[in-house]
């Protein structure tokens, strides 16, 4: 029989306004944005979740500027942070992995500091056959300021990812997850639909310095350099579990909690692989490195690469420390 506990868990609004609290210079400006993303959440998370039962499944019929085929979610997750961010007053310009420029926050101002970059849902090939996808996210302080407001200022986005005021994933999966830092820690939080709110379940994660999990597509192995072919044969020869969901964000999880590493190579079709840096890649290693873990292109950390496009693209070696340094080792030759 379910307890009544009377000091019910932290929710994730209180847990934002307490970190807050840590820092007597902060405006709520961040918390605001924080909180607009949660919100954001939930109603993806709602969406997923009834996606089969309101026909939200399957294909628009366009593709995107990655020249993806967009699923019907993709196009409504998109719309949805796209509307909920710009309405918050301290964003005031995104970048989406469904869009090919950058676009105004509605109710953005000369006073609004924040840019976001976001993956609304990734995963997508997995959204029909009801596998795990998620959400990611990466906020930057805006460099363009001033009253002369030009929300089109595409230089705001290319900050290396170590300069992000804060990062995080949801996972819509057994349960939807909402996982983030703010450059303090990571902390998890669990959606609660008794109370509509996501409460603290995974306080200060960690990430294993080792691990015996690999997850990578070994479908393109063909195409990889011989030192990433060499690393993945010495995963196999040592007998570790190759664990590979097809969504970064189900696949980072688990590496999170588990250890291990998770590799997107580029191979002789794409050099640069097939994972974005802006939206994907380095909102996830922030919370990597903030977890005690690592990621890496292969020579140099994820975090210190300048984006020289919106959309650009990375190579992605995430995980437990000791692999990554392994790998790296590999890669050097
Ligand atoms: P592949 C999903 O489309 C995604 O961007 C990531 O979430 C995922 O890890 C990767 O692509 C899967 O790519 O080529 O293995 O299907």
């Amino acid at each position: 029989m379910e307890t009544l506990s009377i000091q019910p868990s932290v929710t994730l609004p209180e847990f934002i306004r307490m970190e807050e609290l840590k820092h007597p210079e902060a405006t709520s400006d961040l918390t605001s944005v924080l909180l607009n993303i949660a919100l954001g959440t939930k109603i993806a998370s709602r969406g997923v979740a009834r996606a089969g039962l309101a026909s939200m499944l399957g294909l628009t019929g366009g593709t995107n500027v990655q020249g993806e085929s967009v699923q019907k979610l993709d196009e409504y997750c998109d719309q949805v942070f796209g509307a909920i961010l710009g309405r918050s007053g301290e964003v005031i310009s995104m970048v989406s992995e469904e869009r090919e420029t950058l676009f105004a926050a509605n109710e953005g101002t000369a006073r609004s500091k924040y840019v976001v970059a976001f993956d609304p849902l990734d995963g997508s090939s997995n959204i029909d056959v009801n596998v795990s996808i998620g959400t990611i996210w990466g906020i930057y302080k805006r460099k363009s300021s001033g009253a002369a407001v030009d929300p089109f200022d595409t230089q705001d986005f290319y900050q290396v990812g170590r300069k992000q005021y804060a990062a995080g994933y949801c996972i819509y999966g057994s349960s939807t997850m909402f996982v983030y830092s703010t450059g303090d820690g990571v902390n998890g939080f669990t959606l609660d639909p008794t109370i509509g709110e996501f409460v603290l379940t995974h306080p200060q994660m960690r990430m294993p310095t080792e691990g015996s999990i690999y997850s990578c597509n070994e479908g393109n192995s063909l195409g990889w350099e011989p030192s990433i072919r060499e690393f993945i044969n010495q995963m196999r020869n040592r007998a570790y579990s190759a664990r590979y969901v097809g969504s970064l964000v189900a696949d980072f999880h688990r590496t999170l909690l588990k250890g291990g590493i998770y590799l997107y190579p580029g191979d002789q079709k794409n050099p640069k692989g097939k994972l974005r840096l802006l939206y994907e890649c380095s909102p996830m290693a922030f919370i990597a490195e903030q977890a005690g873990g690592a990621a890496s292109n292969g020579s140099a950390p994820i975090l210190d690469i300048l984006p020289t496009g919106i959309h650009e693209r990375t190579p992605l070696y995430i995980g437990s420390t000791s692999l990554i340094a392994e790998l790296e080792s590999l890669v050097r030759g």
